[in-house]
């Protein structure tokens, strides 16, 4: 490689951090495209970003598929907005057997923010990789904290692996499920204990809630019931989430 060449690599590079610094959505964007694609002038510029000392939020939200997890996710959207604080949003889909229409629902739920320009929304495919969850979705968080997010909430549905890696991404996180599902909540609550800080049953607005509830509260410290759709229970969750990342030892600006 000519010495010119190294220079022009390097000279994007640093533009394209530069811009990142400064909050360009759209360099935003291109970066987290190269880091998908493993593009070395995407490593590059990730590089040069240096973290810088203010404290972030960060929550993963993950869970059964339809259990409401975007629907929460646009919920704490709004309560984050209204304390003035820019979010990044990741919606994660982790498997190439899930079609766009997961992630496009995803985009209509979170409609109500697209055009505001304190909020980031970015649906990241992982390609089925092993680990491709935790390598591009931790750049991608990176790139939204060196660019002034001050809370990056990542979507995922919870199976198998990715479990076990939203909790190497994120400080905080929630796992959702819903009322009804029976056996399957069985099954799933020594997944749920080892990976979730906090336990959403989200819809109880449907029947079975009071019965699910009551079922993992044995089995769980923190579990919340809410609406996602009206907002119930989101008060209950944001305390929850605060009181979690303060036992964490990490500073919370949401209150
Ligand atoms: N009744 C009721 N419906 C809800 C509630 N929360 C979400 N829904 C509905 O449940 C459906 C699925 O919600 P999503 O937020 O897309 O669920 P999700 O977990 O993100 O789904 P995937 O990303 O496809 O796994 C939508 O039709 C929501 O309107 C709730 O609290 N009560
Ligand atoms: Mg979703």
């Amino acid at each position: 490689m000519s010495a010119a060449t190294v220079t022009n690599k390097t000279g994007r590079a640093f533009n394209l951090a530069e811009q990142v610094r400064s909050g360009n959505v759209r360099a935003v964007s291109r970066l987290i495209t190269l880091l998908e694609s493993q593009h070395p002038d995407g490593t590059e510029a990730l590089r040069l970003l240096t973290p810088d000392a203010r404290p972030r939020i960060v929550i993963g939200v993950t869970g059964y598929p339809g259990a409401g997890k975007s629907t929460l996710v646009n919920e704490l959207v709004r309560a984050y907005r209204e304390r003035g604080m820019k979010v990044g949003v990741l919606a994660v889909d982790v498997s190439s057997a899930l079609t766009g229409g997961a992630l496009l629902g995803d985009r209509i739920r979170m409609q109500e923010h697209a055009l505001d320009p304190g909020v980031y929304i970015r649906s990241m495919a992982t390609r089925g990789t092993q680990g491709g969850l935790a390598r591009t979705t931790d750049a991608a968080r990176l790139v939204l904290e060196a660019a002034g997010y001050d809370v990056v909430l990542i979507e995922t549905v919870g199976v198998g692996q990715n479990e076990a890696d939203i909790l190497n991404i994120a400080p905080t996180v929630v796992a959702v499920v819903a009322p009804g599902l029976g056996d399957e909540v069985q099954a799933m609550k020594a997944g749920l204990l080892e990976t979730a800080h906090i336990i959403v049953v989200n819809k109880i607005d449907q029947s079975g809630a009071v019965c699910t509830l009551r079922d993992l509260r044995e089995w769980c410290p923190i579990v919340i019931g809410t609406v996602a759709t009206t907002g119930e229970g989101l008060p209950e969750l944001l305390s929850a989430i605060v009181a979690h990342q303060s036992k964490q030892g990490f500073a919370s600006h949401s209150n």
